[in-house]
């Protein structure tokens, strides 16, 4: 529908922004802390990423804290670093890791920002990889229920909205590239195996939530990238309903019904799979009732049909930030990928499509029916200091004021969103492209190849959200 007037925001909407404690912390030496499966893996990549400092946002929360006041946030949406708590096999949490949050929160609450608090975004320990396999064993999953009662217990006074496992979905579908998979041969059948370990873990912390946190709410957050079909073909409909399931629908599914959907169960038959479902698990499972869902959305897809024929493709993500690179995927008798050509792409080919949100948040307010905020979107770009000593990114306040307007729309449709969480509020380090993809709202000077005085500088894009915040939505900058 189109409406006649701008979209309106309700009242208690949450505005602020997002981050991951791997991305964004550095002192990963410091305090207690030991090392993360997540740190090695960045360092294995190319380009490198060192997360030994990243934004050192350790040292320099209150400070960081004190801007997010001055952008007018009411919520911040950050990760717990599980080898912060439990550093070692001992059972013990380590009290400076706990104090490090309890401050953080502190902070926050004081500042009259909601915390709204990750408990896995990517660091397990690699004590608990080594003993127990990581993903691969069932270990785990008594050691994750210890962390969530164990943040739970502690936290749980203040922090009233929860996230459980951010983006299970991709690790599972780019189980190579975030450090999940531990065997690129087996993948195909392993990650459904490591999936259902995951749910398992997903729905302790659902459970545990729940009993031990008054008034606690909590959900998952999957990666989303909402699939047009390439045509009126309806094979191409086809396909693009194989990849919303392969890549989306089946996680979402399963969170919001608590049981695997029927097109996943004959994925399995089809491909003589063995996710390693055990007496127990789906009684659990059932008891894990989320009570919303978190989103990351960044980009579309558009899927077309693939021959059972034809032959298989890998996607190659565009890994150096020059356009052109990004290699679409093709899954044979499922459906392949292909670019759009009515949007736009940024330098890392991804795609610029603000009605992806409204399109998200229509489809999973449709399907599931429960309260949604969005956790994560942005633009990566490549951001520097200017001769005035100030950031001009005028492309992230396009980009933003198009996607938020987006939800407005969603939200005038019918659609119940309660919070918009961009990433993110300082730069960070990206996934693959370390300090050279920034995402911030607020400058941080440093690069890849030299660390300096990691000064915040507030971006114009800073300023231009904070008035849209300050307006609850109504104040844009200039026309649409
Ligand atoms: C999401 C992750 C974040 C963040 C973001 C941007 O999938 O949850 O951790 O990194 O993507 O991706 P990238 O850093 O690869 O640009």
């Amino acid at each position: 529908m189109q409406y006649k007037h701008d979209p309106l925001f309700p009242a208690r909407f949450m505005w602020g922004a997002s981050s991951a404690a791997w991305q964004v912390e550095g002192a990963v030496n410091e305090d207690g802390r030991t090392t993360a499966i997540i740190d090695l893996n960045s360092k294995k990549k190319q380009p490198y990423t060192d997360n030994s400092i990243a934004a050192d946002h350790y040292h320099h929360f209150k400070e960081d804290v004190a801007l997010m006041a001055e952008c007018g946030f009411t919520s911040y949406r950050f990760s717990l670093s599980w080898p912060r708590i439990f550093p070692d096999d001992s059972g013990v949490p380590n009290e400076l890791g706990l104090k490090f949050y309890n401050d953080l929160i502190d902070e926050l609450v004081k500042n009259g920002i909601e915390p709204i608090v990750t408990l896995y975004h990517y660091d397990m320990p690699v004590w608990i990889d080594e003993k127990f396999n990581g993903w691969y064993g069932r270990g785990i999953i008594a050691e994750f229920d210890r962390y969530v009662r164990t943040c739970f217990q502690e936290f749980g006074n203040r922090v009233k909205y929860w996230l459980s496992i951010n983006e299970q979905n991709m690790q599972i579908c780019y189980g190579d590239w975030l450090g999940v998979s531990k065997n690129k041969e087996t993948w195909f059948e392993d990650k459904w195996k490591v999936n259902h370990i995951l749910n398992l873990c997903n729905a302790k912390a659902v459970i545990a939530c729940h009993e031990l946190v008054e008034n606690g709410k909590i959900g998952p957050v999957p990666g989303y990238v909402p699939i047009y079909p390439a045509s009126a073909n309806p094979e191409d409909q086809i396909a693009a309903m194989n990849a919303e399931e392969l890549t989306e629908k089946v996680w979402n599914d399963f969170y919001a019904h608590r049981k695997y959907n029927g097109f996943i169960k004959s994925y399995w038959r089809e491909n003589k799979i063995d996710p390693d479902i055990r007496p127990g698990d789906m009684e659990l499972i059932r008891k894990a009732k989320i009570d919303f869902f978190g989103l990351n959305c960044y980009r579309s897809n558009v899927a077309m049909a693939c021959k059972i024929t034809d032959t298989e493709r890998e996607q190659e993500l565009n890994k150096s930030g020059v356009k052109g690179n990004f290699i679409y995927p093709k899954f044979p008798g499922l459906y392949q990928l292909t670019n759009n050509p009515f949007v736009e792409t940024n330098d890392w080919d991804w795609e610029i499509d603000p009605v992806a949100l409204r399109y998200m948040l229509r489809y999973v307010w449709d399907h599931y029916q429960l309260p949604m905020m969005i956790t994560e979107n942005g633009f990566g770009g490549h951001d520097s200091v200017s001769s005035d000593g100030k950031v001009h990114d005028p492309e992230r306040i396009a980009f933003l004021r198009d996607q938020i307007y987006q939800v407005g729309l969603a939200i005038q449709d019918g659609c119940e969103v309660i919070a918009y969480n961009p990433w993110s509020f300082t730069d960070l380090l990206s996934t693959g492209n370390g300090m050279s993809k920034r995402y911030g709202l607020v400058y941080i000077n440093t690069t890849d190849e030299a660390l300096l005085d990691l000064k915040r500088i507030p971006k114009d894009s800073f300023y231009w959200y904070a008035n849209l915040i300050q307006s609850n939505g109504q104040n844009w900058g200039r026309s649409l």
